[in-house]
């Protein structure tokens, strides 16, 4: 069967993990094309074209035409048309946002950078090492206080489907 939609990136990629795991959270079936970032596809023409920022995620929706990047705007749209992750209130919306913002914010950002020196992508002196790590580490302290005695960051996890002008 046909897939609505193409995720481009790479394996290591967490912003490429998280549009993924939210495909196959949301039960969508897509095709992943692996881009040879080591040889410079993500800055070659054909990608920018489609990813402005010349970077991965980018994400194809088949049914529409659209090219989507940044992660967060990807699930925020993938919500939005799925109906699914959205949360059942404005309230609910609103919380789940401000939690994709605070992730790129305080915990992506400094695991992400603390993982490619680890793996020799980056170079960096030590303190810049323990300043992520310490980043990273105070940020995963925050997500387990707020998940103390609950299973998901916002609501109860029941299905919550949404309507806006974009769901299908
Ligand atoms: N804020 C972006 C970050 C994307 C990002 O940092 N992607 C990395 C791979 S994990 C990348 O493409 N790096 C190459 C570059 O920035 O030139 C998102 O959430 O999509």
């Amino acid at each position: 069967m046909p897939t609505r939609f193409e995720l481009h990136g790479i394996t290591f990629s967490g912003p490429t993990y998280k549009v993924g795991l939210m495909l196959s959270l949301a039960g969508e079936a897509f095709d992943y094309v692996h881009l040879d970032m080591m040889a410079g596809a993500h800055k070659q023409p054909a990608h920018m074209a489609r990813q402005r920022y010349g970077q991965v995620p980018l994400l194809i929706d088949k049914s529409n035409g659209r090219h989507l990047c940044q992660s967060a705007a990807i699930l925020e749209y993938l919500s939005d048309t799925l109906g699914k992750f959205g949360g059942s209130t404005l309230d609910e919306r609103l919380q789940a946002r401000e939690w994709l913002y605070w992730d790129f914010d305080r915990l992506a950002a400094p695991i992400y950078r603390a993982r490619t020196i680890k793996l020799g992508i980056r170079q960096a002196p030590p303190e810049v090492l323990e300043d992520c790590t310490k980043g990273g580490q105070a940020a995963l302290k925050v997500l387990d206080a707020h998940l103390a005695g609950r299973d998901w960051l916002v609501g109860e996890g029941s299905p919550s489907p949404i309507s806006t002008s974009m769901a299908s």
